[in-house]
């Protein structure tokens, strides 16, 4: 159901906002999303490059797919959408929380910082195969598929991989039990569910919605298309995140 333009969030002292995002809402800062015309998708089939087995068979192929995301996102700036999720977390403090499936950062460069990366980060690297924590990363591992020195010191070849969450892969627990604790926060304040820029396809993120509607949310979703899991939404706004969202939080930023 599309609102009429002057549709406002209301956020009042009590009203908690947990807000999920996706490719969408970096879509107007020139980053591709995965579904649609001109998607990520198109290019390349998941297996190959988003699941272990596409490394396992291919590292090359998937350091050069997250090799042109990384140097992509590295130009990129965030936009208005990113700011006034931003701006409203400066506002409400701990009664916000952001869960982004992004992995491009843009959200932590506009200034957010109660936030989940739940699908990992474009730049953070990790071993393939041992327990060395993800490190910092923009390096472009295009010609080569970079090795963990750790394990060749111990006489072991590994590959070093994108700190990313793949499909088949599971999220982090902790990601996981942060968000149904924030849900389940006190009952009786209000709580808002927000998506934003997401097809709803992936699970369990998509799932969120429904933990939060049994935590008694009032959810809403920005998407320019219509989304998979739309009908789980109290209320719909279509239309490009950086123009809807600011005016919607009131936010104008
Ligand atoms: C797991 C890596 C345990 C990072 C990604 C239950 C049912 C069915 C299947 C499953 C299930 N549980 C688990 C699965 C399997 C799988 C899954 O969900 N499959 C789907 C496809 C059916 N999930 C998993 O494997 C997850 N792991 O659950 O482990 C398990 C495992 C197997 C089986 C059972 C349990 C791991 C999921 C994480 C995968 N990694 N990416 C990267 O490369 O970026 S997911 C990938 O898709 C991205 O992270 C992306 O964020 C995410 C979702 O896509 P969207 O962000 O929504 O982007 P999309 O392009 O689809 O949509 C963009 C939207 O924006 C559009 O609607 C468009 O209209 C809109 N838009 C465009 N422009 C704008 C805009 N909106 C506003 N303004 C604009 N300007």
């Amino acid at each position: 159901m599309d609102l009429p333009d002057r549709a406002r969030i209301r956020i009042d002292e009590g009203t908690r906002v947990l807000a999920v995002t996706g490719a969408g809402i970096s879509a107007e800062s020139g980053l591709a999303t995965f579904r649609g015309a001109g998607g990520l998708w198109e290019g390349h089939r998941v297996e190959d490059v988003a699941t272990p087995e596409g490394f396992a068979a291919d590292p090359a192929r998937v350091w050069r797919f997250y090799s042109a995301r990384r140097a992509a996102a590295l130009t990129a700036e965030p936009n208005a959408a990113h700011r006034a999720l931003a701006a409203l977390e400066r506002r409400i403090g701990d009664r916000m929380l952001l869960v982004t499936q992004n992995v491009d950062g843009l959200h932590r460069r506009a200034g957010s910082e109660r936030l989940i990366e739940i699908h990992g980060s474009l730049f953070r690297t990790r071993c393939a195969r041992c327990e060395r924590p993800p490190f910092p990363d923009e390096a472009l591992h295009e010609a080569k598929v970079p090795a963990c020195e750790r394990c060749a010191a111990g006489g072991r070849r590994a590959y070093l991989r994108p700190d990313i969450v793949w499909f088949g892969e599971l999220l982090d627990s902790g990601h996981l039990r942060r968000v149904e604790a924030f849900a389940a926060r006190p009952p009786g304040g209000r709580l808002v569910f927000l998506a934003v820029g997401s097809s709803g396809n992936v699970w369990p993120v998509a799932g969120f919605v429904d933990l939060a509607a049994a935590a008694g949310a009032e959810t809403w979703l920005v998407n320019l298309d219509p989304a998979e899991n739309a009908w789980h939404f109290d209320r719909v706004v279509r239309g490009p995140a950086a123009e809807t969202l600011p005016r919607l939080l009131g936010l104008e930023v």
